[in-house]
């Protein structure tokens, strides 16, 4: 019989190829492959599938991080509050313009701002943002660019302020859906709090991101809850990224977890989401771990970081910045050797507007 020679994993992704929705199984399945010519047939279909929805376009996004201030004490981060160890900084609008200006101008389709949630924003309320929203207009009203908002978890008004402003997407990542781990994680920070302000920044019009991290004591479990968590958020765009340990933090020991479970779930992501945006964060593995993560499927370079302007990135606070690792020109040759080519802004801008209006 010609059905006992299919292998279960070749009829789940000739199912994922027919975009046919999986199942828990049939993800639980895919999760707990490990063999390395399993992991290439899932990383062949993923790919298939970015060809069909993107061709060989990739987007490109810039990564502003102008504070590292913050009033939170995520178990994970080098930046939670009692973090005294490390230097901070709050750039200033004049700053925060030129860092967006001059990544708009090497040549990428977004700024992301990034911030911790730094009181000296979010315990002044309205005029603490005042001035971040006159940034994010002059930033728009110069370039046009696409721009998200990364900043915790940011009022309903403030949401409003800021699509008003330009911004068109807003991102703020669960980690985990299962809301046990996600208080070791999140300390002293609400689960449904963090839920609902994505739901209520996509009634607003924003674009909205999630975003997971591994390697954080997510079972196979925790990842397919995950997984169906975003399918019913419906977002546009769904990141994984894998823990890296910080000196000084409850979690700086933490046992590593093989940097092959996050392509694994890159590669998993495009299967369930094949016509949406999916990052492959320069902010794990530098310029290094860039053809991995397209490989697996991913569409997006994200945290690329002009040199010389003291701008940090999150889970590897310098690799590949001021070496100028972490600049469009040196991933186009990247995304070359992967048969691949950085998108037109037009390009990006027309997935954006058909998103918008889906
Ligand atoms: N402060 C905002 C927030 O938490 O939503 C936005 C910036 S935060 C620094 C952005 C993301 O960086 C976090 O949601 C987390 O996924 C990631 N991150 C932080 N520390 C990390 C680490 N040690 N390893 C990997 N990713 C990390
Ligand atoms: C990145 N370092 O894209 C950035 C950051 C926040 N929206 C993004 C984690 O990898
Ligand atoms: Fe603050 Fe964001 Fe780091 Fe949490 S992840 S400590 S909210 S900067």
């Amino acid at each position: 019989m010609i059905e006992s020679t299919i292998s279960k994993l070749d009829m789940i992704l000739e199912k994922a190829d027919r975009e046919s929705p999986l199942n828990r199984e049939e993800l639980m399945y895919l999760l707990t492959l490990s063999k390395e010519s399993d992991h290439s047939k899932v990383f062949n279909v993923a790919r298939q599938l970015r060809t069909r929805y993107f061709k060989d376009r990739v987007f490109i996004y810039g990564f502003v991080y102008f504070s590292t201030y913050c009033r939170n004490e995520c178990a994970f981060c080098l930046y939670r509050k009692s973090n005294h160890t490390l230097e901070r900084y709050r750039k200033t609008d004049l700053e925060i313009v030129e860092a967006a200006l001059s990544l708009v101008k090497s040549g990428v389709h977004l700024v992301d701002l990034t911030m911790g949630e730094d009181p000296h924003y979010f315990d002044n309320r309205e005029s603490g943002f005042k001035h971040l929203i006159r940034t994010v207009e002059r930033i728009k009203c110069n370039t046009g660019i696409p721009l998200m908002i990364s900043a915790g978890v940011v009022s309903e008004e403030m949401l409003g302020k800021f699509k008003a402003a330009g911004i068109d997407w807003y991102a703020t990542y669960q980690e985990t859906h299962n809301p046990d781990l996600y208080r070791k994680l999140r300390l002293g920070q609400s689960y449904t709090e963090r839920m609902e302000r994505k739901k209520m920044a996509r009634k607003l019009g924003f674009l909205i991101e999630e975003g997971l991290l591994t390697g954080v004591g997510d079972t196979d479990e925790d990842l397919v809850n995950s997984l169906e968590a975003m399918r019913d958020l419906n977002v546009d765009q769904v990141r994984v990224m894998s823990f890296v340990p910080q000196r000084a933090t409850p979690m700086q020991h933490f046992t590593s977890v093989s940097r092959h479970r996050e392509l694994l779930i890159i590669a998993i992501m495009r299967l369930l989401f094949p016509d949406r945006l999916i990052p492959a964060s320069l902010d794990v593995d530098g310029l290094n771990g860039l053809a991995d993560r397209l490989n697996a499927g991913a569409n997006v370079v994200t945290s690329v970081i002009p040199p010389q302007s003291g701008l940090a990135g999150v889970s590897n606070h310098s690799l590949d910045i001021e070496d100028g690792n972490r600049t469009i020109s040196k991933i186009i040759p990247v995304l070359a050797q992967n048969g691949l080519v950085s998108a037109s802004r037009e390009e990006f801008a027309e997935w954006i507007k058909k998103r918008q209006n889906h």
